[in-house]
């Protein structure tokens, strides 16, 4: 968090540690796992390392229940190393974006070419029940920061990579996509504020990812996004929203979106 201190030392230094953790020096690609991904991680290969995200210089503990705090090495059946995060840094919880975009960089750090992002959130178009994995198309930034730092113009045309996106399709050829909105949070949106981001031409709203994927970018990795569609949106949904409903649509959907993942995985 020291301003003196460049956040790609930091990441150089958590890529050093998992490589000790983990006795590989190199990692091909990463995920991250958000609610409902968590299955993911056992389908995608064999573990070859576990361990704490806390042993790794940068990470922070997790914030929340359904958000497992591990870091995991897997080996895929055809020889790919995946770096799999199961611990995410929500920008609502405070600590600033280089916490955010910290296990993006560490990945980048150990190599990785493809950040695979994932995550639970709230549907806009009403069609969508809950459990039903979106490809993220592109993403719509609402919380009025950035991961980067000093004059850095990149440029996000494509950022959620419209090759990686076809060989999703290619696995699950019904796979709908939509615009990510990334609300601040930790509070739920208005419908009012729904209306606004149907109307700005958002179709997924959620408190993550967008800030990771420009990250990433930065980093020189291609992106591929996933939203579980865990709950209708407020006002969209004929009911209140529960954080107990969102673990819930997560936990059922579990098995087929995580073996939809591992596949993806394998594809790349
Ligand atoms: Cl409706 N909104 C946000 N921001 N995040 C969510 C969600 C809604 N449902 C699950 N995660």
């Amino acid at each position: 968090d020291d301003p003196a201190v460049s956040p790609f030392d930091v990441a150089r230094l958590a890529a050093d540690r998992i490589a000790e953790l983990t006795g590989a020096e190199h990692h091909d690609l990463a995920l991250t796992l958000g609610s409902g991904w968590g299955k993911a991680a056992e389908l995608v290969g064999e573990t070859t390392a576990e361990f704490p995200a806390t042993e790794v210089p940068g990470f922070s503990k997790p914030a929340l229940e359904g958000h497992v705090g591990t870091i995991r090495s897997i080996l895929t059946t055809d020889g790919k190393r995946a770096l799999v995060i199961g611990a995410r840094t929500h920008y609502y919880e405070g600590h600033g974006v280089r916490r955010v975009a910290h296990s993006v960089r560490t990945a980048a750090a150990t190599g990785a070419k493809t950040m695979i992002l994932t995550n639970g959130a709230g549907g806009i178009k009403e069609h969508w029940t809950p459990g039903t994995p979106v490809l993220i198309s592109d993403h719509i930034n609402l919380t009025a920061d950035s991961p980067l730092e000093g004059a850095t113009f990149i440029d996000l045309t494509d950022l959620y990579s419209a090759r990686l996106r076809e060989v999703a399709r290619s696995i699950d050829p019904s796979l709908d996509d939509g615009v990510y909105v990334q609300f601040r949070g930790p509070h739920y949106e208005t419908p009012a504020e729904v209306q606004m981001a149907k109307t700005i031409g958002g179709h997924i709203v959620g408190m993550s990812t967008a800030l990771e994927a420009i990250a990433a970018r930065e980093a020189g990795m291609e992106v591929l996004g996933f939203s579980l569609i865990t709950n209708l949106a407020a006002g969209i949904s004929p009911t209140p929203l529960s954080h107990q409903e969102v673990i819930d649509a997560g936990r059922e959907a579990e098995s087929v979106i995580s073996a939809l993942l591992a596949k993806v995985v394998a594809a790349i």
